[in-house]
């Protein structure tokens, strides 16, 4: 028996996708305007997990140029069949419809290479796969209804797909619209056959306070299907704001060797108030079966603090002891090397950057973070509610609006810097402290640096909501320029769909800059 705490993976892992093949467990998160994007996990026992690589990886894979914040890959669904793996998933380009749409990738290795997208007809958005005992193949997502009874209805949808030429066949079938009377965003389907029945899992409710989880099931993949009447089968959202998890749904099931069932799904963990910067994070929770429906978390009727996995969760049933999982051991503090795959960049590869050591050499670009674009920014997650990031560069900008240093991103809109700048008045520099809030961008705080070539350390120190932006020249222990209201950073405030990113940037804010940042080392250090 291993326990391990929930979330099994923490921060910004949305939407989670789960398939087993022998005695690996594979699971993908969303990514949305992050590149590389769509991670891929791996894990022998549902505790400890590992990143394998991202299934979309290179240049010219898929074109997220000028998607804004929030947009680009949305939820992922994850199958294998016949040796291969399928990934399909949806880009979404919120200011122009009439772009991206679902598509399917697939490999013979999850670490990769994936192949180049190929698209699908078949609008909506969480797409799914269900490989039939019959050897037929059936694609399903979910889409606002053709023909709503009320604002938000969605339906899910079902055709057969022909693996051979990847085109949709035969007749459309709705399949459901939601488990309760009023259900908005039933979303996130995917289908399942357990001793000769069809399921269909789905969300519903909104991926926000309301989610939830319903199922129901059919003697015929293409339906009808009749809602479990213990429907939402789980949520969080009758037990009120306070809870610690909040916004539970969005679930994909999966057998162990021993017979045991589990989902992963995500949920938010909400502090300094209904605020979750972490995102929304992948849980795992116990499922059986009572008269011929999943039960989740039995017992309980709630995502559990932490999950006791027994050892046949492992195809060699070996014990991993009793140690806490990832979440007590990932991600290492310390800190994050260039080769790490935890670094993201924006829509892109990041040219502008070259492993330096521990550290990075990266361009000054033009571009900054408020552009919908390829800026020159690598970032981690925010995985801890109280961390510190630290960097240690050297920066000699041309002018004052050169900036380099680092950030806290939510989106284009809202984001915080703390940044090396050339100064107003003189060719000396400063440390700059700025807070973009709704596209408004305020000085929190600025301290002239001495001159000297000595390195500037920058740190953000996360303490529940307060960010604290400290600096420090040389040898100099950081002190605080300004402290930033974390509040304003979660998709609460912002909108949107992702949790905080912290990260390094290098921007001359439109002009054409030869500048070059060096990155001596970027950490990553959770509070005790
Ligand atoms: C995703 C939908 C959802 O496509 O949010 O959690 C959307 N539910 O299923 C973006 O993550």
């Amino acid at each position: 028996m291993t326990a391990v705490s929930n979330p099994i993976l923490p921060g910004c892992y949305p939407d989670p996708t789960i398939c087993r093949v022998g005695a690996e467990y594979y699971l993908v998160t969303s990514t949305f305007e992050y590149f590389p994007g769509l991670p891929v996990f791996r894990s022998r026992d549902l505790v400890h997990w590992e990143q394998i690589g991202h299934a979309l990886d290179r240049a010219g894979q898929l074109d997220m140029r000028g998607i804004a914040s929030s947009g680009g890959l949305y939820a992922p669904t994850l199958r294998h069949h016949d040796g291969v793996f399928w990934l399909v998933c949806t880009l979404v380009d919120q200011r122009d419809s009439s772009r991206g749409g679902n598509f399917v990738l697939t490999a013979t290795d999850p670490a990769g290479p994936w192949s180049d997208p190929v698209w699908l007809d078949e609008d909506g958005i969480d797409p799914s796969l269900f490989f039939d005992d019959d050897g037929r193949v059936w694609l399903h997502g979910t889409r606002l209804a053709r023909e709503p009874e009320w604002h938000d209805q969605t339906e899910v949808w079902l055709r057969e797909l022909d693996p051979a030429t990847m085109r949709l066949t035969g007749p459309e079938h709705v399949l459901w619209r939601g488990a309760v009377l009023g259900a908005v965003w039933a979303e996130g389907p995917h289908l399942y056959r357990v001793d000769g029945t069809y399921y269909l899992l789905a969300a519903e409710g909104g991926t926000e306070f309301h989610h939830a989880i319903s199922v129901a099931r059919s003697e015929s993949v293409t339906g009808p299907y009749v809602g479990n009447r213990a429907n939402p089968v789980l949520t969080h959202r009758h037990l009120g704001r306070d809870m610690d998890v909040v916004g539970v749904g969005h679930a994909d099931l999966v057998e162990a060797p021993d017979g045991s069932w589990w989902a992963v799904l995500l949920a938010m963990r909400p502090y300094g108030g209904y605020h979750y910067n972490l995102g929304r994070e992948t849980f795992l929770v116990p499922v059986t079966w009572e008269d011929g429906w999943p039960v989740f978390a039995p017992g309980q009727g709630r995502v559990p603090a932490v999950v006791e996995v027994p050892d046949g969760v492992r195809a060699d049933g070996v014990a991993q002891g009793s140690g806490l999982g990832l979440g007590a051991e990932w991600p290492p503090a310390g800190p994050v090397l260039p080769g790490d795959l935890r670094w993201t960049g924006l829509r892109g590869p990041a040219d502008f950057a070259e492993p330096y050591g521990d550290g990075w050499l990266l361009r000054v670009l033009p571009q900054n973070l408020t552009d919908a674009a390829t800026p020159a920014f690598l970032g981690v997650r925010q995985q801890h509610q109280d961390v510190t990031v630290r960097t240690v560069l050297r920066f000699d900008p041309a002018g004052p609006d050169e900036h380099a240093g680092l950030a806290v991103r939510q989106s284009e809109r809202d984001h915080v810097l703390l940044v090396v700048a050339g100064a107003l008045d003189t060719g000396d520099r400063r440390v700059l402290a700025v807070h973009h809030r709704v596209g408004v961008a305020t000085v929190l705080g600025e301290r002239p640096l001495p001159a000297g070539d000595a390195p500037v350390t920058l740190a953000v120190q996360a303490r529940g909501q307060d960010y604290v932006l400290l600096a420090g020249f040389g040898e100099e222990v950081p002190t605080p320029v300004a402290t930033a209201d974390g509040r304003t950073l979660d998709s609460v405030s912002a909108g949107g769909f992702l949790g905080v990113w912290l990260g390094l940037v290098a921007t001359s804010n439109g002009a054409p800059s030869t500048g070059v940042v060096t990155v001596e080392r970027f950490e990553y250090q959770p509070s005790v």
